[in-house]
């Protein structure tokens, strides 16, 4: 055992100003909405009057995220432990409001299904490409960190987790609810709880995006290694939406399908064009980032 060294009572104290301590005190102010006391009155009254292809749609997201969040969920420990145990003490006090957050959406389209009355088996929606991701890709890459605390390991968790299934695919599915739902004036309450899940998100992304900043700075090879990752992963988002577009020129509520495709490709490009802004940074000014400079609501 290493010996310990304490931080608080040091003259370091906490690093108050650091980017992740930020994120941790904006999370304990916008991170506290309960999903137990969203009304889902409305979306009661509004499921019954969807067309059976509209409620397939919703069904269908509803399911993946449902089972993602659950997964992000049971997935996240080994990471926490990883940075605690390299004393990364404003890190770890985010990460224990990220968990948090996740438990609290897993809670939340739970009570969704709950409202519209669903309770039948819902694995149907999981395709081959989401089974691939959520029960294999993800799991591997979070649990390797229980062993293995290196760089490379700590960064293909947090490209996996945070770039990728966060970053990418939950962010494509927010703007596949808002498409479907804003535009049709349905389903309140689901949008609330998206509304906050969205921020949450942005905090949690915005972590990742500073940890791989971080740990390219440190170690300025991991930057290709990232890129090749994420390269690795785009087949998967692409085929991911393919399969819930089913061949179809238009969604059950009338929006383009290529819309969808078309975020999901920028939000590849823009994931990789902010972490390119670690190279050639110092470590202090990484620990300086702005909320808004990595994106978080
Ligand atoms: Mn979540
Ligand atoms: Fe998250």
């Amino acid at each position: 055992m290493e010996k310990r060294t304490i931080l608080t009572t040091s003259t370091r104290g906490l690093l108050e100003e650091s980017f992740p301590y930020r994120l941790y005190q904006k999370a304990k102010r916008l991170g506290t909405w309960n999903p137990a006391d969203i009304d889902f009155t409305q979306d009661q009254k509004d499921w019954k009057s969807m067309t059976a292809e509209q409620q397939e749609d919703i069904l269908r997201l509803i399911s993946q995220f449902q089972a993602g969040e659950e997964a992000v969920t049971l997935d996240l420990l080994p990471l926490m432990m990883a940075i605690a145990k390299e004393g990364r003490l404003e890190e770890e006090m985010f990460l224990t409001t990220f968990l948090y957050e996740e438990a609290k959406h897993t809670e939340f389209f739970r009570l969704v299904l709950n409202a519209i009355g669903e309770k039948g088996d819902l694995s149907h929606f999981h395709t081959e490409t989401y089974q691939k991701i959520f029960y294999e890709i993800l799991p591997t890459a979070m649990g390797r960190l229980v062993t293995d605390q290196s760089p490379e390991a700590i960064a293909e968790a947090s490209v996996v987790y945070n770039m990728f299934v966060e970053g990418v695919l939950a962010e494509t599915g927010y703007f596949s609810f808002y498409a479907a739902l804003e535009t049709a004036g349905i389903m309140p309450g689901l949008l609330e709880g998206i509304g906050n899940l969205k921020k949450d998100e942005s905090r949690h992304i915005g972590y990742g995006t500073f940890l791989l900043q971080r740990l390219i700075c440190e170690h300025p090879h991991l930057f290709d290694f990232v890129a090749a990752k994420m390269g690795e992963l785009t087949p998967l988002a692409i085929r991911l939406n393919q399969e819930g577009i089913a061949g179809r020129e238009v969604s059950a509520f009338g929006g383009n399908p290529d819309d969808v495709m078309n975020f999901t490709l920028k939000q590849l490009s823009v994931r990789m064009e902010i972490l390119a802004r670690a190279r050639g940074k110092k470590i202090e000014e990484i620990y300086r980032y702005t909320d808004s400079e990595l994106g978080v609501l």
